[in-house]
Formats: C-alpha cells, structure tokens, sequence
C-alpha cells in the first residue's frame, strides 16, 4: 500500500531525529544508546551527527493532495505518537546555531487509494516478508476491546499488518454470530464476553486503518467444547465400557471434537464460515485443524463412528480426518475463501487448494531453540503451498535467560526470538522461496488476559517483527538489543506497559 508506507518511511525519518533529542535525557548509563534506534531497522537510512533542534509546533506533516481517509486518520493520529504529554523539552544551548525553523514531512498518496490491505499489497518500502503477523487468543481468557485495539496501534509501530485472532476455543466462544446466537449465548463466560458484530466490525475498521489485516480462525474439528454447550449434537466424546463417557475437555481440546459422521456438523459450519467470511473483509479464515492421537482415539472409541468408517471403506481415523478436513475445504471453495491451516493437516497428506497457507507450529519448545521446523518449510513450499512460521515464535513462553557483562545483563530470550533465520536452511527453487510469506508470534491464552497482554507481548514481538520486515543481513543481536531497549522506552511513551529488555530505566517515561 504505497501511500501508508511513505507515510511511514516519513515517520521513521521524524522519529529517528526525536531520539536524537532524547538521547540527551534518556539515562542510558553503561549502556549503548544508538542514536539511530530505529525498529524495525529500515531497508536504507542516513544518519547525521549534528544534532538539530526545533519545536514539535515546527514540525507539520501534510499531504500533497486530498489524502484518502486512512492517511488524513494517520495524520491526526501521529500528532499525540510524536508529541505525547511528557515529551522532556530542552533549551538549545545559547550559541548554538543548529536550530532548525521548521520541518514539512509531505506524504505521497497513492491515486488510486487503496482501501483494504490486501496479502499482496505493494508496501513500497520493501519488507522482506509479506506476511508479520500476531495470533491473539481470546477464547481461553476474553480480550477486552479496547485492549484489542491498542494492541493493534503497537503492531503498526512495529510494521505487523496481519492480526490473526483465534476466539473460538474450547474454553469460551465468544463471537457473537448472528446465525447461530446461542453459540455465544451458551459459549462464552458470561453475556458481557462476547464480541457483538459491532465490536467486530470495530476492530476490523482499526485494523485497516493501520494497514492490518484481520484473519479469524475458527478451529475445528477439535478445541470444540464450547460449541457443545449449545449445540452437543456436533460433538463426540469418549466412550468407555460401550457408552459415552463425557471426558473434562483436554488442555488442547482432545477430548471433545467434531462428530465427523454428523451432517449438522457440516450444515453448522457452511452457515458460520459463510458468516465470517461476509464479516472479514481479507479472503482469507484460518481453519485451525490440529489433530492429536489421543483425538484419534476419542473418534474411534465411538462404535457408530467406528461402523461408518467400515462401511466407508476409511480404514484409519487418519483419513477420517482428512474426511473432515476435504468437507470443509469444499465449503471453503464454495464461498470463495482462501483456507489456512495447522500444519498437521498437510502431515496427514489432505490435498489442499491452491493458494492454501500452511502455519507451521510443530517444534516449539520452552528453553532451546528447536529446528524442527526448518525441514518443514522447505517440504512444504516445495509442494507448492504457501506457508508461515510460527514454531519458534511461541510468545507465551517465559525465560529468565540472561548472563552478565559488566554493566548490564544479556537477554537471551529476546536472542531466542531475534535469532531465528527462516530460510537459513533453506534449498529449494526461487519459485518455492517465494512461498515462504513470513511468520506470525503467537500469544495463546491460557495465561493471559487483560492484565498482562501487552506486557507479555511487547517488546518481546518487535524482535519478531524486525525479523520479517528488515533485510536478513540486519542480525546482530548484540546490538539490536541496545536499539530495542530505546524502542520499549518509546513504547512506555506512548502508553504501552512493554517489559523491560534490559536493566535500566526510561526517565519519566516509565509507568
Ligand atoms: N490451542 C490451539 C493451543 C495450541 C494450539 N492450538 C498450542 C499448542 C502447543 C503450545 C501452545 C499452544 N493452546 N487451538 C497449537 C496450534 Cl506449546
């Protein structure tokens, strides 16, 4: 989107002239304070060492033309970003002469004014991959939406543009559907934990302001349990001793899925997917489809599902699964939209659309860096699916890693996230590489809510987002870690509790 990335090239060039001002006042003892703290680390840059002064009344930004509604919204909305409450002001020296008068940051529209910014939309300043996205997970705790939209507005400082919002789990099903409204009414934790279609569309229209999209996952066949609140004929439990056994659902919803022989199952989610899919303005809904063996074994403990599979000819709950995966692929394609996907359906070799987006999850792991992963990207591109990388990006997971230099501590666990290089093992062909769109940070929610999402987040996901937006060359992480000790200072600035990355403090910016 050509007009919103100039914008935000302008941004960069304003911004990077503000820490030249603040890093006169910011108590950066023992620590390298790089002048150019940029984040992420732009394509190109010039720095200057003469520091400038002016007044924040100095300093306009306009357009060369009637701007379109986002980049007139963007404008009124950076002026508070630049100019927040407690910006500390300094006296030039009396015998300076580096004082400039004023400044005009013009923005160049594009013509032709974009609305919605769409997968392939040109970003003019060259990110290095399409897709930076964040999974936000407001099924296990409810996200209020305010929260939601803050969240948002610190995406865009850090150049994210895909929201991938997981809200139906087994935990609450909050999405108030005006097909189905007992899913919400019976789902969710209560009558004020849900999200009207107006919040939706709320979120939706912030997004696309900032050049976001909103990608809803609606996982099935398993983390259902909400769904059976309502509607338990989708459902199918474990049975024992030849009746059903309602199980405690599982932490990663096991034990209650999908009845995959029950047609209502698939009248249900034609209905929902359409809905969703005249809501969400990007193409794309994410299909969720994790698969567990213990999911395997709930499916076939339930000797009707068992007969249907013997009369079918389906001889291993594997290709029941990829039953269930082809029905609501075909009800993907009838209405148009394009499917992502776990990776765990590619594992069980369901073939899938043309354009599919596999998200590859599988490898995670708490303490060390694991590359299961890697071989995964290359497979999976090399079939011809687009993928993105999430296995190394599990924001959830909490490290006290660090070791001590003299004056400050290391954070391993933002060398954890910073580090990971996608195609650093990569072989294919130009063409498969081209199908590697990018990655996402994940936030699932099982400990989370409104208390701590934006700390638990930030600033650990600008170390993802620099990862997918700047050249791959830009990795040291020695350094980009003084950078985004700035960047979370910037961040406490504009009213966002991002945890600390380093030992220090952020003057009076500090919450
Ligand atoms: N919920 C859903 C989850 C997870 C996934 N899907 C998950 C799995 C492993 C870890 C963290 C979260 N809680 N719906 C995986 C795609 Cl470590």
């Amino acid at each position: 989107m050509l007009h919103r990335s100039l914008l935000l090239l302008y941004l960069a060039v304003i911004t990077s002239s503000e820490i030249l001002f603040l890093a006169v006042d910011l108590p950066l003892k023992g620590k390298r304070s790089p002048p150019n703290a940029i984040w992420p680390h732009p394509q190109e840059i010039q720095i200057s060492n003469d520091l400038l002064y002016i007044r924040p009344g100095h300093i306009m930004i306009s357009s060369d033309m009637e701007p379109c509604d986002i980049i007139a919204k963007a404008i009124q909305r950076y002026q508070p970003v630049f100019f927040p409450p407690k910006l500390t002001m300094h006296q030039p020296p009396a015998d300076t002469s580096n004082i400039l008068r004023s400044l005009t940051l013009n923005v160049l529209d594009n013509p032709q004014c974009e609305q919605y910014i769409q997968y392939n939309s040109n970003e003019t300043c060259n990110p290095r991959f399409q897709h930076r996205g964040v999974l936000l997970d407001s099924s296990r705790h409810f996200l209020p939406v305010p929260l939601i939209k803050k969240n948002l507005d610190v995406m865009a400082y850090n150049k994210l543009n895909v929201f991938h919002w997981h809200f139906v789990d087994n935990q609450s099903f909050p999405f108030e559907s005006r097909t189905f409204p007992n899913l919400s009414r019976q789902g969710a934790f209560s009558s004020d934990h849900v999200y009207t279609p107006e919040d939706v569309t709320s979120i939706i229209e912030h997004a696309r302001l900032l050049g976001i999209r909103v990608i809803p996952e609606i996982d099935t066949p398993g983390h259902t349990y909400s769904w059976g609140k309502s509607m338990p004929e989708l459902i199918t439990v474990c049975w024992a001793n030849g009746k059903p056994y309602q199980a405690i659902y599982g932490q990663h919803g096991e034990m209650e899925i999908f009845n995959p022989i029950e047609p209502r199952v698939y009248s249900t989610m034609d209905a929902l997917l359409r809905e969703v899919k005249s809501i969400f303005p990007s193409n794309y809904i994410h299909l969720g489809n994790i698969e567990s063996i213990v999911s395997n074994f709930v499916r076939r403990s339930n000797p009707n599902i068992s007969r249907w599979m013997t009369d079918n000819k389906i001889n291993s709950t594997r290709d029941l699964h990829s039953y269930y995966a082809n029905r609501i692929l075909d009800i993907m394609r009838n209405i148009s939209a394009i499917p992502i996907v776990w990776q765990d359906v590619w594992d069980e070799k369901v073939e899938l659309p043309p354009g599919t987006i596999v998200q590859i999850w599988k490898g995670t792991s708490d303490d060390d860096i694991s590359d299961e992963w890697a071989p995964y990207l290359n497979e999976i591109a090399g079939q011809g699916y687009n993928v993105i990388l999430s296995s190394p990006w599990y924001i959830n997971y909490i490290n006290y890693g660090h070791y001590r230099t003299n004056t400050t501590i290391v954070n391993l666990e933002f060398f954890k996230y910073y580090e990971v290089e996608p195609l650093r093992d990569f072989s294919g062909s130009d063409d498969a590489k081209i199908r590697i769109l990018g990655g996402e940070a994940c936030l699932w929610g099982e400990f989370v809510d409104g208390t701590n999402l934006l700390a638990r987040l930030w600033p650990k996901t600008a170390a993802v987002a620099e990862r997918l937006w700047s050249a791959a060359s830009v990795n040291n992480s020695k350094d980009a870690q003084f950078r985004l000790d700035v960047h979370r200072c910037r961040l406490l600035r504009r009213g966002i509790p991002a945890q600390p990355i380093l030992n220090g403090y952020c003057g009076n910016y500090e919450l």
